[in-house]
């Protein structure tokens, strides 16, 4: 276990799948749901691999087994989130109710344990009112500190107007939301799937980053301009582009190419630099945190582990020994966090 610093370290983007998901999803793939990135994903998790049974032991608990991984890796405190995808690829009714049942399970768990688990409200954006409800439930009256949607909901992504209650509720609520990673759509995953690169090895971030940038250059954050959204893995490569997407996005707009590309009030870094958080999940790796922190500022990349899928106790020297201040540290691992969660 590693020494015991002076900053707490926070882990904010941390896995829980109740037992009933899991059914679930077995249920659809044995029902023959058809989306292959699920399919992929979840074929693979719920079955019977080493990987897959460490896994299924460790997302399932909220208690004690939970507690000593954290104690053996340093980690203070979790915020919890519903595993990817969530409740995103049922039926409107059923993934509503579902997204209830979930929240109110890891409500009780964070009130057993609040010096330890914080979390995310699930919901299900295939009812954008009713999801706007949930998280207003899940904030005022469960307590939790942002809403997780896991990307796309069965190929539609949170730009689409339809979408926007939700974003009105986080940004009147004064609460985040965590846009996390999930298998490309049906439409996208054909090039990756077949040399399976769908998942956490580069689908993921393919398919959060394109949307991510989706919202932005939609114009959400001018129509939501006090807006947060957080996103894992160091943003999903799009820190790396920022010149790139700028440039071109002002000549796009200049030549008038696409109905769909208007000016906005701002450059499209500036939001990923004033609107977006981004947290170093399954990233534990110091050039790129450093880069991130060089290019968006030391106030907006937040320590994460991705616990259980990258569950290396390790990784948090990495993290541990970056060449940064103490004060940077700090913010990193712990003050950044309560910040963007009103921890
Ligand atoms: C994996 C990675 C799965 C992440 C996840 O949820 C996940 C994985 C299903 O390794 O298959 O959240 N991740 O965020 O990197
Ligand atoms: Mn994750």
């Amino acid at each position: 276990m590693p020494t015991q610093p002076n900053y707490l370290r926070i882990a904010t983007e941390e896995a829980f799948a109740p037992p009933e998901l899991i059914a679930r999803y077995r249920k659809l793939l044995n029902d023959g749901y058809d989306d292959p990135g699920f399919r992929s994903l979840w074929g693979f998790y719920s079955g019977s691999s080493p990987r897959a049974t460490a896994l299924a032991e460790r997302i399932q608990d909220l208690g004690e087994r939970r507690l000593r991984d954290m104690d053996d890796s340093g980690i203070a405190m979790q915020i919890l989130s519903l595993t990817a995808p969530g409740v995103q690829v049922f039926d409107a009714p059923e993934a509503t109710a579902l997204a209830r049942s979930f929240n109110d399970q890891l409500s009780e768990a964070i009130l057993k344990r609040p010096d330890r688990f914080s979390g995310l409200a699930a919901i299900a954006p295939q009812d954008p009112t009713g999801a706007a409800k949930e998280l207003e439930r899940g904030v005022r009256q469960l307590g939790l500190k942002g809403a997780i949607i896991n990307s796309h909901t069965r190929g539609e992504y949170l730009d689409d107007s339809k979408f926007w209650p939700i974003f009105e509720a986080a940004e009147h609520l004064n609460v985040p939301v965590y846009i996390h990673p999930t298998t490309p759509p049906k439409s996208m995953i054909g090039p990756f799937i077949e040399r399976g690169l769908d998942g956490a090895i580069f689908g993921f971030a393919v398919e959060t980053g394109l949307h991510l940038l989706r919202v932005i250059v939609s114009g959400v954050f001018d129509r939501f301009p006090k807006l947060r959204i957080v996103v894992g893995h160091l943003g999903e490569g799009l820190p790396y582009w920022l010149f790139r997407i700028d440039f071109m996005h002002r000549a796009m707009v200049k030549a008038n190419r696409y109905a769909s590309v208007q000016k906005l009030q701002k450059q499209p870094s500036d939001y990923i630099k004033e609107n977006v958080y981004v947290t170093t999940s399954g990233m534990a790796w110091e050039p790129p945190i450093l880069y991130a922190q060089s290019v968006l500022g030391v106030d907006r990349v937040l320590y994460a582990m991705d616990y259980p899928y990258q569950f290396v106790p390790e990784e948090v020297q990495v993290t541990d020994n970056l060449p940064i201040s103490d004060a940077d540290k700090e913010k990193l691992y712990q003050t950044n966090a309560e910040q963007v969660f009103s921890l």
